[in-house]
């Protein structure tokens, strides 16, 4: 089964979205496989969006998911990586669509709620990022076979 790395970020916290945001996953069908509100030092936030380091926007980028805690998951289903970042919506908040988390929720491309891995191997370097083998729980919900 496929798991995703999806980060409620320091807006979506501060605003009180964190629970709205998890309902959302659940209520698609997924699994939470783990979770824990963290704050992200400047060495883990630039090794995280390393892929951005040349972006102009890098340095705005660190200091705001840096600039207080956010909430990290992981999630567990079938497609998940490409379904989580169809409910998220796309990274600019003004082009996401309603009943998207972006759509509903983000005013601004800097602040847009939540992250969400974009490819396999995304998930799986983010996933080792910022949880431990043992931090991940494995278990069986017997609704899944209705999903
Ligand atoms: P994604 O989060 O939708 O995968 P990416 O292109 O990977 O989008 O960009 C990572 C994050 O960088 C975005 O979620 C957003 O917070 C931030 N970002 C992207 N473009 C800009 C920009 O032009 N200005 C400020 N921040 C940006």
């Amino acid at each position: 089964m496929e798991r995703t790395y999806l980060m409620v970020k320091p807006d979506g916290v501060q605003r009180g979205l964190i629970g709205e945001i998890i309902s959302r996953f659940e209520a698609k069908g997924f699994t939470l496989v783990a979770g824990k509100l963290t704050q992200l030092s400047r060495d883990l936030a630039e090794t995280h969006y390393g892929e951005h380091k040349e972006r102009p926007f890098f340095g705005e980028l660190v200091d705001f998911i840096t600039s207080g805690p956010v909430f990290a998951m992981v999630w567990e289903g079938e497609n998940v990586i490409k379904s989580s970042r169809t409910l998220v919506g796309s990274t600019n908040p003004i082009e996401a669509s309603p009943g998207t988390i972006r759509g509903d929720y983000g005013v601004h491309v800097g602040m847009n709620l939540i992250h969400g891995s974009d490819s396999p191997e995304s998930a799986v370097r983010e996933i080792n990022l910022f949880f431990t083998e043992d931090e991940l729980v494995s278990y069986k919900k017997t609704i899944n076979q209705w999903i």
